[in-house]
């Protein structure tokens, strides 16, 4: 007990270091009282508050490991492109633990636009290993639960941060030649006007062979819009990404800096001649590292991507197939059920419903379900908040025959940027002599607005996602030996019934997982020589355990007296357990010896 309060106490110091202009300091005397009153609903102080450099991180992932009781382990996964370490943590309530229990991975940083899924990454691995109460009752998790936490996956694009494009964030290496004309990186996007950001262009003086496609929507001329061809309407401009048709073949900005798009460099759905998505799926070393990292730790429950994708928000859909008929683009059918499900514990955990669309082809998280048939779960760190309602001089009556914005999302980005984040969120468009397009304006979201939530949002989302990790955690499937029934049937003839029950909430495999026999099924196997069987299979294969199934399987054996017959039960997450009937059992029931990971 002597080591709560300098928790608290330590925890204040870097809520005060992180953020020092805050006149908080009163508060403080009140921190050790806060032991003994119940739980404020207050977010706990975090020190992954803020948007850091990446040395600074690692360094704050250093000092999480390092005051932790041995509850966080810092480990290395593999080496970036650039050579930067891809950590991860690992969280655990008893370090020496001897029996495995299923893990739930966490993984974030996959690209450089979505900083902040790290630091909320990290920060529920902190909460976890802190035991922050007020969030979660992360003893009770941890108990049968580890967590693993691999905060920056892509160490090299999270260093650049906003510097590139959010379509060319995540890439790493070596250029590509992404236009195919023999020159690398010859024409990338670029800050033309020199205000510090790679933004939009509208080109308002067309040719004819790109001629212009877009108009500005009258709802706020900051937006854009097809033209109705049937109103009469034209054209006027053209959008395209800051740039300069360098090499002067008409396109701006078509060959980006960079190599491979890690999150799309993941073999399902990978696509084959995109520029940037390798030569090969894992051609990446990140990518590579993950995928090892996945495949040599066979005992996790479930996965959640922090990042561009979502399948929480809303529910992902079921019917969409591949060329081949056979592969789901998106889920399963039969795993719809289990995308519902938690995708309410999500929406009721985090409060978020709101999400973007984004690509998935070739992604971490399309890999991780459809090939290894992992529950993975997807979620955008935040939502749009709703803007505050607009001022008093914008009368209803006034707005009534105010035209409605095409894209009402955008619109209300927009409205929230204007009214409460005093217009940060978008650079307006001013006009430009382009040396290589004529007339342009030049404008738009700035960089990270509508990816990043705002710093101070930050310990709060993190609570969020910590609770919604806890939740998640409690639903996972939970596959057991119940009982072992033994029954002497005649003399030296032994009748052994195993019952197994999964008590979880999830289903033992995803029916990805089974289509594709991504994950062995449930063997049980019983070590007796083939005479000594009367009844019963060498091995019986569980192919399927929904929650709150069960299963029995028998045999009658031949066993002497004071002998014992063993039977291994290899659980599909790659642990097994030994079942041992002697003539104990007989009275009591067979024992089951907790084994291990068979890896
Ligand atoms: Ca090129
Ligand atoms: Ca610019
Ligand atoms: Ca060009």
């Amino acid at each position: 007990m002597m080591t709560a309060p300098l928790v608290v106490l330590q925890l204040a110091f870097l809520q005060d270091a992180a953020v020092p202009a805050q006149p908080q300091a009163p508060a403080q005397p009140s921190a050790p009282a806060s032991a003994t009153e119940p739980a404020k609903p207050v977010a706990p102080p975090t020190r992954f508050g803020e948007l850091v450099s990446l040395e600074a991180l690692e360094q704050s992932l250093r000092q999480l490991a390092a005051s932790s009781d041995g509850k966080v382990t810092l480990a290395s996964i593999g080496t970036s492109t650039a050579g930067r370490t891809i950590h991860a943590l690992h969280v655990t309530s008893q370090p020496k633990r001897k029996v495995p229990v299923p893990a739930v991975l966490i993984v974030a940083g996959l690209d450089g636009w979505h900083r902040s899924g790290s630091l909320v990454a990290a920060g529920v691995a902190e909460r976890f290993a802190l035991e922050q109460r007020a969030a979660i009752d992360a003893r009770t998790v941890l108990d049968g639960l580890d967590l693993w936490v691999i905060p920056v996956a892509n160490p090299d694009a999270w260093a650049l941060g906003l510097a590139r494009p959010q379509d060319h964030a995540g890439r790493v290496g070596a250029g590509i030649d992404d236009d195919r004309d023999g020159r690398v990186d010859e024409d990338a996007p670029r800050d033309v006007n020199g205000d510090g950001v790679i933004a939009m262009m509208r080109r308002l003086d067309c040719p004819s062979d790109a001629p212009a496609t877009r108009v500005a929507d009258a709802a706020d001329p900051r937006l854009d819009r097809a033209p109705d061809g049937a109103k009469g309407e034209l054209a006027a401009f053209s959008l395209m990404i800051e740039g300069l048709d360098q090499d002067g073949d008409g396109s701006v900005g078509e060959d980006a800096i960079g190599g491979i798009t890690v999150d799309a460099n993941f073999p399902h759905l990978w696509r084959e001649f995109a520029a940037d998505t390798g030569r090969f799926p894992l051609e990446a070393p990140e990518a590579k590292a993950l995928a090892e990292f996945i495949r040599t730790h066979p005992g996790l429950g479930a996965v959640y991507v922090l990042g561009r994708q979502d399948s929480l928000a809303r529910t992902p859909n079921h019917e969409r197939r591949d060329i081949t008929g056979r592969t789901p683009v998106f889920i399963d059918g039969d795993d719809k059920a289990l995308y519902e499900r938690i995708g309410k514990l999500y929406r009721d955990s985090t409060g978020i419903e709101r999400a973007r669309d984004a690509a998935h082809e070739g992604s971490f998280a399309a890999w991780c379900y459809a090939h290894r048939g992992l529950p993975t779960f997807c979620s955008q760190v935040w939502q749009r908040p709703d803007p505050s309602p607009p001022p008093e001089d914008k009368k209803p009556e006034d707005k009534k025959d105010a035209p409605k914005p095409n894209d009402e999302e955008s619109a209300a980005w927009l409205a929230w940027s204007d009214r409460d984040q005093g217009g940060r969120g978008f650079l307006p468009w001013k006009p430009f002599d382009h040396p290589t397009l004529g007339k342009v304006e030049i404008g738009g979201w700035a960089p990270g607005f509508r990816t990043e939530p705002p710093s101070a949002t930050l310990p709060e989302l993190i609570t969020k996602h910590a609770g919604f990790v806890a939740a998640l955690a409690g639903e996972s499937a939970r596959v057991r030996v119940e009982r072992v029934k033994a029954r002497e049937i005649a003399p030296g003839v032994t009748e052994i019934t195993v019952d197994l029950v999964n008590d979880g909430r999830m289903p033992m495999t995803t029916s990805m997982a089974r289509t594709n026999d991504a994950v062995p099924p449930l063997r049980l196997r019983a070590k007796v020589s083939i005479d000594a069987l009367l009844s019963g299979d060498v091995e019986r294969r569980i192919e399927r355990l929904d929650p709150g199934s069960r299963a029995s399987v028998s045999w009658t054996v031949r066993r002497a007296p004071k002998s014992h017959v063993e039977i291994g039960v290899h659980y599909p997450s790659g642990r097994f357990d030994r079942v041992m009937v002697d003539d104990d059992a007989l009275l009591y029931g067979g024992r089951v010896l907790e084994g291990g990971w068979e890896w």
